[in-house]
């Protein structure tokens, strides 16, 4: 049986326009939030940021594809970010907010298509989780006060992740499931986009009260999670929120199924 522990890939931010008092000028940056690093370690796992493979830079040339990542680690964690670039679901920019990175749209949705061709878990948080939906053929609201899908605010920058909204979770859900049947709870919230209709075979479970998407769970063997929250920093300070833990373990857990069944079926073969 495997000793070493679990390896989770996490997807990089990318900064491209990297202020002068860093240095690397004409750089681009690509980097990783710590708490999302010392959440996936603080359950036993280790980690490493995944650099994009551009598929018609210099590296897609030797031959290092998305596949070669998904085949080495263990699970995929897609950090928050920009706005997606709309073009993904067939729209034009209407309320995008900065800069998108369609560079960084295109590695993400090949790194979630090559995990998931490999049954290895993913679990998207907040523009992750947007991510997952448009790989699924679900569309996203470019800006949910603008668009009118709701009257309340899903981000204040001022106070930033101390901002939050309560979440009904569907009952008998998977989420309801690892929070001891729990149908209820309390997030954070720093976005203004959201999943307008969800994708195929993605289920809604998590809502915020004005009807807003705040999780989806993939109905499928295997496991494909989004949060629009961010559950890396809500590491049990402030007792109202809903622990982070529950839902990296089952993550965890469903990327050692997965080596496990790997490693029985690679011994049944020989
Ligand atoms: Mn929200």
């Amino acid at each position: 049986m495997p000793t070493r522990p679990l390896l989770i890939g996490i997807s990089p931010r990318i900064l491209r326009q990297v202020p002068a008092e860093l240095g690397f000028r004409g750089k681009t940056l690509q980097y990783l939030e710590q708490s999302v690093a010392h959440w996936v370690m603080s359950l036993g796992a280790t980690c490493v940021m995944v650099p994009t493979v551009e598929r018609d830079g210099e590296i897609r040339r030797a031959e290092i594809h998305t596949h070669d990542f998904a085949a080495m680690l263990d699970g995929l964690v897609l950090q928050g970010g920009a706005d997606l670039d709309p073009g993904l679901y067939g729209e034009p920019h209407r309320h995008i907010v900065g800069a998108t990175d369609p560079v960084r749209d295109r590695f993400e949705l090949d790194l979630i298509r090559a995990f998931i061709s490999a049954g290895k878990p993913v679990f998207g948080i907040c523009r992750g989780m947007q991510l997952i939906n448009v790989a699924f053929g679900g569309t996203l609201h470019q800006d949910l006060l603008a668009q009118g899908a709701t009257r309340f605010p899903h981000v204040d920058l001022p106070v930033y992740d101390e901002h939050h909204h309560p979440v009904s979770i569907r009952e008998g859900s998977v989420l309801s499931r690892w929070y001891g049947g729990a149908t209820e709870g309390v997030v954070n919230s720093i976005h203004h986009q959201g999943i307008a209709r969800p994708g195929d075979g993605l289920q809604v479970v998590a809502t915020a009260p004005d009807g807003v998407v705040e999780a989806i769970w993939r109905d499928a063997p295997g496991f494909v999670l989004g949060v629009q929250w961010h559950p890396e920093f809500q590491d049990g300070r402030d007792s109202r929120l809903l622990p982070a833990d529950p839902m990296m373990r089952a993550f965890l857990a469903a990327a050692r199924l997965r080596r496990t069944r790997c490693c029985i079926a690679a011994a049944a073969e020989t």
